[in-house]
């Protein structure tokens, strides 16, 4: 690392970049050096390698022509682009829905020990959502019946996606009108990936439909499927107290890192991990217990249904095993960085992959089964603890820093504690927005990137936002920043929040910022967006409230899907570190401007946290004016220092 460049505002990270160059391994920024500057046609989604005429590239600067060999202009190579990495970002998190189905259909038939039925109230309502007969039905045959019914989902051929009926009936005219309800899942991929095939679709608002369609069938199919059917599976998460940083790493036990976004596997790992069998084991090798923390989505997915502790997000992973204290890191799917392999060779630590889809070239792979879920877990939880007299104690740096937290508000628990358990309802909420306590609402999502500093514009976003008195919902690598500099507790409402929020916060025994789970729990978001207009009094679609959504430090493909859909469903959505349609004058237009007239919701683009904040409270002061319910802030800031006087 020539330049002193600040990487990271998490503390954790400096003392185990300089570790790793001491035991002569390589990190994630010292390749970002070798890959900079990044190339400049790629980086703004100009550059077009579909078919071996080419690869083209559309250089903007350049007078004269400026198509690709075949006459493909530069907002169709964008647009080809960037429907791709919609595809590639549904397709991952459907995929993941899928195998959650099937494990779900599998456990309903009694085939798979193991799993079983947690949260009969969300098995009821999906049921009705899927227009399944509940009757006196035993729940075993209901379950089934959904089970079957979100795998059809996939593959549905006609017909619109089930779970479209969840959304306000005002945005499900508007995907009716523009001809993009999602079919099956699968369908609207492959067809993203016919119509980019060389010489099919050649019009960049055309393809930006069918991306906005198969993004739609990400929010409201593939990660919904995996957010209800896990819920119902594994239990709804509630608020549970839970730690977050590489300080939750035990000196003195045997510490499993579980990796990846499934919580099939890691479910069953935490048992596992609890089995007399194995701590006894442990024990004899010296260790005083099984240590189990998750990182990046699995991370999120048991911490908020077991409070299982976090040992950071995406640009942690590395790190976590340079402290030298990791037995195994177990990995199933997803932003596993490939360097792992090496970076264990450094240490001790085995590099356990256990999906079939994501195998590692040099990593030891314990293929997961479902049928045997828990005998596969037992087998990997052996193999670290077998591995624990292998470690070098010389070799552990294990940082101090970690933080306590409050997790797991699903938009059901919203409901509740906002309205009580007897009266259940969204509506404590929208009064507190009619009358300007909140001014509004913001979810703030997604990953890390190395070429920005590691956690920095997630915080300044989020706290800019809480500052101005708009809650924030957070899933993903964002919602482990906040968790790290103790956002995530009730308490930060004083430290952080406006007045108004906070006296909120406070009422109702709140954090400001609402862990709401993984990145496929996006769609929490979307439910509790849809609860809210349905409640009353705030528009009645998405697009009307006062809400804004942003994924300050996005990497992945994944992430644009979520965008996308967050777009299509009316959220003003904005992203940072770079947006690969910059190369386009008419991709901007049609991403920055047309769509607020289709889709009523639109993206925009800013690097700078601080403005990024800026432009999503000014889009929530826009929709309260819109509502005119703009008036109502001072007259409330004033009705609360009267109050505070009469109770004085
Ligand atoms: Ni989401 Fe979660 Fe993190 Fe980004 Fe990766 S872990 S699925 S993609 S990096 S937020
Ligand atoms: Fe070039 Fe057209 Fe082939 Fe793309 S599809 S590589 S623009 S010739």
């Amino acid at each position: 690392m020539a330049k002193k460049k600040k990487l990271s505002v998490d503390k954790t990270v400096t003392p185990l970049v300089k570790k790793a160059k001491d035991d002569g391994t390589n990190l994630v920024w010292d390749r970002l050096e070798d890959q900079s500057p990044p190339c400049g046609f790629g980086k703004s989604g100009l550059c077009c390698r579909l078919c071996a005429m080419g690869p083209c590239r559309i250089n903007p600067l350049k007078e004269g022509e400026k198509k690709g060999i075949c006459g493909a202009t530069a907002e169709t190579i964008v647009a080809r682009n960037f429907s791709r990495m919609i595809a590639s970002g549904t397709a991952a998190h459907s995929d993941h829905g899928r195998g959650v189905a099937e494990v779900f259909l599998a456990a309903a038939k009694g085939e798979i020990p193991g799993y079983e039925i947690k949260d009969e109230k969300k098995l009821y309502q999906v049921a009705m959502d899927f227009g399944i007969e509940i009757g006196d039905r035993d729940t075993k045959d209901i379950a089934v019946d959904i089970g079957e019914k979100a795998l059809a989902e996939f593959s549905r051929q006609e017909g619109e996606l089930l779970f479209l009926k969840r959304a306000p009936l005002k945005r499900q005219e508007i995907w009716r009108k523009l001809g993009i309800a999602p079919r099956g899942i699968d369908r609207e991929v492959v067809e993203i990936m016919h119509r980019t095939h060389m010489g099919v679709d050649q019009d960049h608002r055309n393809l930006m439909l069918q991306g906005s369609r198969c993004a739609l069938a990400d929010g409201w199919g593939g990660s919904m499927i995996a957010t209800e059917l896990q819920d119902i599976m594994f239990g709804n998460p509630r608020p549970i107290a839970g730690q977050v940083n590489l300080g939750v790493l035990k000196e003195d036990e045997v510490n499993i890192i579980v990796h990846g976004h499934e919580p099939l596997l890691s479910e069953m790992i935490v048992l596992a991990s609890r089995d007399l069998e194995l701590v006894k084991l442990a024990k004899e090798k010296g260790a005083k217990g099984i240590n189990i923390a998750g990182m990046c989505c699995t991370a999120n997915e048991i911490l908020m249904r077991h409070g299982v502790p976090l040992a950071g997000n995406f640009l942690q992973q590395e790190l976590a095993v340079t402290t030298g204290a990791v037995e195994a890191m177990v990995v199933d799917v997803q932003c596993l960085m490939q360097s792992l392999a090496d970076v264990a060779k450094c240490y001790h630590t085995k590099l356990i992959t256990t999906s079939y889809k994501a195998k590692v070239t040099g990593a030891e792979h314990i293929e997961f089964d479902e049928h045997d879920a828990l005998n596969v877990a037992r087998k990997i939880v052996r193999t670290a603890v077998e591995n624990y007299p292998n470690r070098g104690k010389e070799k552990v740096l294990i940082p101090d820093e970690k933080n306590d937290m409050v997790v797991g508000f699903s938009h059901e628990t919203i409901n509740y504690l906002l309205g009580g358990l007897f009266r259940a309802a969204y509506k404590p909420l929208n009064d507190n927005i009619i009358n300007g306590r909140i001014r509004g609402v913001a979810g703030v999502v997604g990953c890390n990137n190395a070429r920005t500093v590691h956690d920095s514009n997630h915080l300044t976003v989020i706290k800019e936002l809480i500052k101005n008195d708009v809650i924030v919902l957070t899933t993903g690598c964002a919602a482990m920043a906040c968790g790290k500099v103790g956002l995530l507790t009730p308490e930060a409402a004083f430290e952080y929040a406006g007045e108004g929020l906070a006296s909120v916060c406070e009422a109702v025994g709140i954090p400001p910022v609402l862990h709401m789970g993984s990145c496929v729990d996006n769609t929490r978001i979307l439910m509790a967006a849809t609860a809210v207009v349905k409640e009353g009094g705030l528009g009645d679609d998405i697009s009307d409230l006062p809400a804004a959504g942003a994924a300050p430090e996005w990497m992945s493909e994944k992430a644009i899907a979520i965008g996308q859909y967050f777009v299509a469903s009316g959220v003003f959505t904005v992203f940072g570190t770079t947006f690969p349609v910059l190369g386009s004058e008419k991709m901007r237009k049609l991403l920055f401007e047309e769509f607020e007239e289709t889709l009523k919701g639109k993206w925009a683009f800013e690097p700078d946290p601080e403005k990024m904040a800026q432009m999503m409270i000014e889009h929530i002061d826009k929709k309260r004016k819109e509502l005119g319910i703009d008036k109502a802030r001072e007259r409330v800031l004033y009705d609360m220092a009267m109050r505070r006087e009469l109770e004085g």
